[in-house]
């Protein structure tokens, strides 16, 4: 069932329950803290505010963006995961070029570029000595290519750190599951990786783990990997199945609200703790087992901790639904705008944005996608690049000796406020140069020193009083906040709660681009719809296209509300002081037959039930979540859909929407049949669509379209074959399939 999916990420919690921790010097301050019998919930908490990142998490922390490339096999053969018995002859780049990966990352303002070495399906991007399964025996370069050696000289050349994805579940590899054989195997292809290639800074290890060829498990020896990555690079940090770095708890780039780098670990092994305390409490320890629960730190959560440990979040999210390229998707690259909201849901919420950018068959990275990140760039620096609080007074309502309040201001991030023992909350008074107008702030805290703030309020004074204009829980690395655009000449910060004496090394105010409003955004209409489109800032005025196209400086300038007669994709963007300001928003609108009623011949589930009938035909689309109202859910069964338009009309497309989601038992329909019938009684065939259903990871909506000659009809009929039940390969494989289905729609 939807409510408890069987995937990948359950093995990775399962994997963090168990996984142990290697061996640090036991002194303070550390990343990590011992609990000592009788300590109250007071001194544990003072305790967590002084835990700190490891130097190696420090620098990983400071890098804030950086990329995920995922190429490979799955590139060629348009699949997320393989099967581990594919040709190496079908890895074939046309024209790979690793300095252009490096400098789209760089240009986007990414630090490092972690490459998927192996993926699941055992595939080798470097020659290794201990597989026949890599490029080498692929027809790229005459097989005397090296993917990961022109990754890293591209790296090299252009400043950018390099980080590699092993994964530890290997589909073709005989020994898999022969746990020490493949142990070792796995350590030597690790060896190869951080002895030949330069220097290495994040280590990312996977959580997926299944059968290997054999139809054997393995038993990871994770210390042992560890040991390999502590002698041959030990500032890499280990990530996900690892020590350092922990997975946020999801793939879609929305990291928590309230995000604590330190967390509690809970010894399975006390008495061994308690026996060696401060000298190796590491052993026989693991970290929570729930890692996409709300909240992993707070007061709560920490209170009956034996120790605690910092590990922090890593965001990892695709630019495209899946990990992979597939040339199908290359419309559905997320949108400068889409960007920027993950940006500040990730960096701005105390954690690190890993981006995935798929490189596709040529082995370069696509325009769509270039275009993408070159669009949510330009809205960072627009809004990034002036930081509103240059020459600002601050008054701290205390501060310690040597960190007063204009070290948040100051633009070293040496220097930090903080106050006096024993203080725990205090106000910031910002005076700025002038009046300003701001809409986006950023505070950091210096997390050298721990993560101590726990809520904290921005107020902004208008001439007769405070006015709160946002407010927080955590800040942590960074945060970034967004509020409607006040004009005023001085904020205050508000610290109400802090675990112990709070600090601020970076505090900004700045103005982001005008954003554009499309009213209604998007859906359908039946002979013609008023579109109003507005912006947010004042003396921005909106130009915007029709048909696709970016809009320019010559497009139609918006005045009054667009009368759309026909089915359009709106974009439109601000301009100021005769410059295009802003990212273009974009809305598509469909011109169709309303719908006057819609039966099923089977019932939809009430779980997944949307508007009822309704939600077929209210015009509007679904998104990726499948718990948005605009889906409706079969279990099990077929959806049979008749829709009445009331009266005869002449069609000529029929369309119905629906979402895959594998990972939750979604799959599209494996065929799609369209009936028409004057009478309701004798239906008419007008076409069918078969889709066979692969093993996919990939997260997509997908429209059935079936364009038909004029016909004049007043019913239609959509029936979308379920598959019924989960294929063989599925983890859940034989429980009942889920059947989603959004709109209909007749043009
Ligand atoms: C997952 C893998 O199964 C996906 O294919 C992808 O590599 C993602 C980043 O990690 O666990």
């Amino acid at each position: 069932m939807i409510e408890n999916p069987t995937n990948k990420r359950c093995s990775l919690v399962f994997y963090l329950c168990v996984m142990f921790f290697p061996c640090v010097e036991a002194q303070q301050p550390s990343n990590y803290a011992i609990i000592k019998p009788g300590e109250s919930p007071e001194e544990i908490i003072h305790k967590a505010a002084t835990v700190i990142p490891s130097p190696r998490q420090l620098s990983w922390q400071q890098m804030e963006f950086i990329a995920f490339v995922h190429f490979g096999m799955n590139t060629f053969m348009d699949r997320e995961w393989g099967q581990g018995n594919e040709d190496p002859a079908v890895f074939n780049p046309t024209d790979l070029d690793a300095r252009q990966w490096v400098k789209v990352i760089k240009d986007a303002g990414m630090k490092m570029l972690i490459v998927t070495a192996k993926h699941h399906d055992g595939f080798c991007l470097w020659p290794s000595k201990y597989t026949d399964h890599n490029v080498k025996n692929s027809p790229w370069k005459g097989g005397k290519g090296d993917v990961v050696s022109e990754v890293a000289q591209a790296c090299r050349e252009a400043g950018i750190k390099l980080g590699v994805y092993l994964s530890p579940w290997d589909r073709h590899e005989k020994s898999y599951g022969d746990s020490p054989t493949y142990n070792e195997h796995f350590r030597n292809q690790l060896r190869e990786l951080l002895s030949n290639y330069g220097d290495i800074a994040e280590v990312w290890f996977d959580g997926a783990c299944g059968e290997g060829p054999n139809g054997k498990r393995q038993e990871y020896d994770w210390q042992s990997y560890y040991k390999v990555i502590r002698e041959l690079q030990p500032q890499a940090v280990i990530a996900i199945m690892g020590p350092d770095i922990r997975w946020v708890g999801t793939e879609s780039g929305y990291g928590r609200e309230t995000e604590w780098s330190v967390l509690p670990r809970v010894s399975q092994n006390l008495d061994a703790i308690a026996a060696s305390s401060q000298q190796d409490p590491i052993a026989g320890a693991y970290v929570p087992g729930d890692l996409m629960g709300d909240d992993l730190g707070s007061r709560d959560k920490i209170k009956t901790a034996k120790s605690l440990v910092w590990y922090p979040a890593e965001t990892d999210v695709s630019i495209r639904p899946g990990w992979f390229y597939h040339e199908g998707q290359d419309d559905l690259v997320k949108t400068p705008g889409k960007l920027v909201d993950i940006y500040y849901s990730s960096v701005g919420r105390n954690s690190v944005l890993l981006l995935n950018i798929p490189p596709d068959k040529r082995g370069r990275i696509s325009g769509n996608d270039i275009k993408a990140l070159k669009g949510l760039r330009k809205t960072l620096d627009q809004t990034f690049s002036t930081n509103l609080t240059t020459g600002a007074r601050v008054i701290a309502s205390n501060e310690r000796l040597g960190h007063s309040g204009a070290s948040s201001v100051d633009r070293d991030a040496k220097n930090y406020w903080t106050t006096e023992d024993g203080v725990e909350s205090a106000t910031l008074d910002i005076q700025l140069a002038r009046t300003l107008t701001f809409n986006r702030a950023l505070l950091q805290e210096n997390i050298t020193v721990g993560q101590r703030v726990e809520a904290f309020r921005l107020e902004a004074w208008t001439g007769k009083t405070w006015r709160e204009i946002a407010r927080g829980t955590t800040i942590g690395y960074k945060r970034l906040l967004r509020f409607p655009s006040m004009t005023a000449a001085k904020v205050r910060v508000v610290v109400e709660r802090s675990r112990t004496s709070p600090t601020l090394s970076a505090f900004g105010l700045f103005k982001a681009p005008p954003n554009v409003v499309i009213e209604p955004y998007g859906g359908s209409f039946e002979t013609e719809t008023r579109v109003r489109l507005s912006t947010d800032t004042k003396g921005a005025t909106v130009r915007y296209t029709l048909d696709g196209t970016d809009p320019t400086m010559r497009s139609a300038k918006y005045s009054t509300p667009i009368v759309l007669t026909r089915s359009a994709i709106l974009k439109a963007t601000a301009v100021i002081g005769g410059e295009l300001c802003a990212e273009p928003v974009v809305a598509r609108f469909i011109r169709c037959f309303s719908v006057k009623s819609a039966e099923f011949e089977k019932p939809f589930s009430p779980k997944y039930a949307g508007h009822g009938e309704a939600t077929i035909m209210n015009g509007k689309r679904a998104s990726l979540d499948l718990n948005d109202k605009e889906w409706l859910g079969f279990l099990g069964d077929d959806m049979i859909a008749t829709v009445d338009l009331g009266q005869a009309r002449t069609v000529s497309k029929i369309t119905a929407g629906f979402l895959q989601q594998q990972g939750s038992w979604i799959f599209l329909p494996s065929a799609v049949t369209f009936f028409v019938s004057e009478d309701k009684t004798n239906w008419r065939d007008v076409g069918a669509l078969k889709s066979p259903i692969e093993q996919t990871e990939r997260v997509l909506t997908k429209d059935f379209t079936c364009a038909v000659d004029k016909i004049k009809t007043r019913y239609i009929r959509v029936a979308a074959k379920n598959v019924g039940v989960c294929p063989s390969w599925h983890p859940s494989a034989g429980e009942k399939a889920w059947l989603f289905t959004d709109e209909i729609f007749v043009e």
